[in-house]
């Protein structure tokens, strides 16, 4: 009998330490879940669709309606968005994802279009280009360790030959099964040769903005980061925190769309405008797109176009760009892993 009573009472132990194991666990994973999810490969996110909601009937799959208004274009947070300006818009049709690899590749299938980034770089326009530059390639982000030269961005970018839309981590990476992230190592020339391809365009710089407000009134000043949105969380460059749990591109669509039904407009990939940048708001700007007169701009910026929303790579200590106000210059002609775009159309045909 005593015998019995002290197997029983082992076995009681056995269970009573498995329960105890199991329960530590488990709120260890509620609570260091985002360091553990730092620890995942990061391709994890990469082969996974987001389901959106069906598409609305219309002429324009893939498209929402998007009406027309007054607004305030610009910020306050950095120099580049102000001043503050009014702008009207007419209604448009927008694609309500970004462009993704999948339907890209379908426009390469279809017309045999080569990238800028696939192309031997164009000497005449960059003379003093050393060798290793002219290469055609794109712009890669790696995150490092550690900083060793401050705010150095060679430290986590880099000119990558043979990095494209097809390998846009570098040329030993692929897009296999990455058909619903966007499409990245994009150039202007190259979202506007999809959009005519297409028959849409691409829209400006106040047409994005005011469809990424989503029917909402400027909040001006507002750096709060979103919860809605694919940016970075933790120390801008060296660590990712993944709180949103993307490291690098997410499928198009994870995220709650804004008031009309556009996703991703802020975050994921950043977005090209068919505007020419100049690091201000000019009050001459207001007018129809081809209408607009040219600004006079530094030598330095003339060949860059207004970049819209911000990436996954924006975070609170280092790009807070995760807003419809912010706005980035990007090079013509130069391609970049966290760039890609969106088409609209000019037509209130439903
Ligand atoms: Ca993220
Ligand atoms: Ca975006």
């Amino acid at each position: 009998m005593k015998q019995l009573t002290l197997v029983a009472g082992r076995k009681l132990r056995r269970w009573m330490a498995a329960i105890l194991v199991v329960s530590i666990a488990m709120v260890a994973i509620i609570f260091l879940r985002p360091q553990l999810a730092s620890l995942l490969p990061t391709t994890i996110d990469q082969s996974i669709a987001c389901s959106l909601p069906p598409d609305k009937q219309s002429h324009h799959p893939g498209m929402v309606w998007v009406p027309d208004g007054k607004f305030t274009i610009g910020d306050t947070v950095y120099a580049e968005e102000g001043p503050p300006q009014p702008r009207s818009v007419s209604g448009f049709w927008m694609d309500r994802t970004e462009v993704t690899n999948s339907e890209f590749s379908e426009f390469v299938a279809a017309t045999g279009y080569v990238t800028t980034a696939e192309r031997p770089v164009d000497t005449t326009a960059h003379p003093d280009l050393p060798p290793e530059l002219r290469l055609p390639g794109a712009v890669v982000f790696a995150s490092p360790t550690e900083l060793l030269r401050g705010g150095d961005v060679r430290q986590w970018w880099k000119y990558q030959p043979g990095a494209n839309w097809r390998h846009p981590d570098g040329p030993a990476s692929s897009i296999v099964g990455r058909d619903a992230l966007p499409v990245v190592a994009i150039t202007v020339e190259d979202a506007q040769a999809y959009a005519k391809w297409k028959g849409h365009e691409l829209p400006t710089e106040a047409e994005w903005e005011w469809a990424a407000r989503g029917g909402q009134a400027a909040d001006l000043g507002n750096v709060e980061q979103p919860a809605q949105a694919n940016t970075w969380q933790g120390r801008f460059p060296v660590k990712n925190q993944l709180t949103d749990g993307h490291q690098g591109l997410a499928p198009v669509g994870c995220f709650d769309s804004n008031g009309y039904g556009l996703y991703d407009m802020i975050g994921n990939a950043w977005e090209i405008t068919r505007d020419r940048f100049v690091p201000f708001h000019d009050a001459r700007d207001n007018a129809p797109p081809d209408q607009i007169p040219a600004v006079a701009r530094p030598d330095s910026l003339s060949n860059q176009y207004v970049i819209k929303g911000g990436s996954y790579l924006c975070a609170p200590n280092y790009c807070m760009r995760y807003r419809a106000g912010a706005r980035q210059g990007q090079e013509g002609d130069l391609a970049t892993g966290h760039v890609g775009f969106r088409t609209m159309l000019r037509t209130a045909t439903k």
